[in-house]
């Protein structure tokens, strides 16, 4: 069943320039044997610029307040680049109208954060990490905004387990998916990992935001738009689910629908009770098919055999059946499907 109001974008097709530039993955293609994007269908967002230095080699500075700067050789992280394990994406402006196609994971390999800051020893008054990638275009673009740095507090390095990203399903990275070195913070929304990385510097509490956290603000779900870094919530992607395919089956002669679908986000924290509806004045269901695990990382497919009672348009949302559990954007009700039954 195709749904309803997501617009004309088509999915899979490289679309648009530069900045511009976008690449929608088709979810309604998996399947629990095949739960990993391969290189050519991760989405994009950003493409590479055509300024894009292709310099070699490529260098990154690690430096600001700490005892010894370094300079970070990409040919040499390549080499040393280490599976990193499968990961999820998501752009935080991902949305209906573009069928929720920006929501990728792959395997991934690289070299992890933490030890490289370490190495170059933090000064006393380094709380943060400004990480700095390439982000200067030929063509102004008509959505965003130029300047790709994201400021972390220190320790979300080590929690996170970021790591600098040289391959991404087993392929060296490709120009648009941020080549030679991209970060990738596993948890986090793909606003902060930054692509075509070329600096890293510690600083202090008095860094400012930049203007990547302030054009994300709203979709990590900031309070307003914090003028210092530091007042910057994690943009940590909360427990989420949604549809991605609704089957039409006629079982000895009997209608049957089965609805498949994704649980992604809240990092660790597992969830035993997931819960769907069908139209807003009703009662969340527990989704039938459902097999509660002990993580869902980096996502998972569920099913729900759907039997509705009349034909019509339905509104198909999920919750979290658990009050302790933070599911902000599917509560208000931005992962919401809709199907015609006509
Ligand atoms: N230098 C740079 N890095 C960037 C961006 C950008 O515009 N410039 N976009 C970010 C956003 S909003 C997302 S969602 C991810 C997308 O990564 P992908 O295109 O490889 O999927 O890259 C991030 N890194
Ligand atoms: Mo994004």
């Amino acid at each position: 069943m195709p749904f309803q109001g997501e617009g004309e974008a088509p999915l899979e097709t490289p679309l648009g320039n530069e900045l511009d530039e976008r690449f929608y993955t088709d979810l309604s293609r998996l399947t629990p044997a095949n739960l990993v994007t391969s290189a050519r269908s991760f989405y994009v967002r950003t493409g590479a610029s055509h300024k894009l230095p292709a310099a070699r080699p490529w260098t990154i500075a690690l430096d600001g307040l700490v005892e010894r700067p370094q300079t970070l050789d990409a040919a040499a992280l390549a080499r040393s680049a280490q599976p990193m394990g499968l990961h999820l994406m998501e752009c935080a402006g991902n949305v209906r109208l573009t069928h929720f196609g920006l929501l990728s994971a792959a395997h991934w390999n690289g070299v992890p954060l933490a030890p490289l800051v370490e190495r170059a020893a933090p000064r006393s008054p380094a709380t943060q990490v400004l990480v700095s990638g390439f982000d200067s275009y030929e063509t102004p673009s008509q959505t965003s905004v130029a300047g790709a740095d994201w400021v972390f507090p220190l320790e979300a390095f080590r929690t996170s387990g970021a790591f600098l990203a040289t391959a991404m399903g087993g392929e060296t990275l490709s120009p648009d998916h941020g080549a030679p070195v991209r970060l990738v913070v596993p948890g986090w929304y793909g606003c902060a990992c930054i692509k075509w990385v070329q600096r890293i510097t510690l600083v202090d509490d008095t860094q400012p935001s930049t203007s990547q956290m302030l054009e994300f603000a709203v979709r990590t779900l900031q309070n307003g738009k914090p003028e210092r870094a530091r007042d910057f919530q994690p943009a940590t992607i909360d427990h989420a689910a949604m549809p991605v395919r609704v089957e039409h089956w006629t079982v000895a002669g009997e209608t049957v629908y089965r609805v498949v679908g994704l649980l992604w986000g809240g990092g660790s924290q597992a969830v035993t009770r997931l819960g769907i509806r069908f139209r807003p004045e009703d009662d969340f269901v527990p989704v039938n098919g459902f097999r509660p695990g002990p993580a869902h990382l980096p996502w998972k497919l569920w099913t729900h055999l759907w039997k509705p009672a009349t034909t019509g348009f339905y509104a198909i949302q999920l919750a979290v059946m658990e009050p302790t559990v933070s599911a902000r954007k599917m509560d208000m009700g931005l992962y919401v499907r809709f199907v015609d039954l006509a």
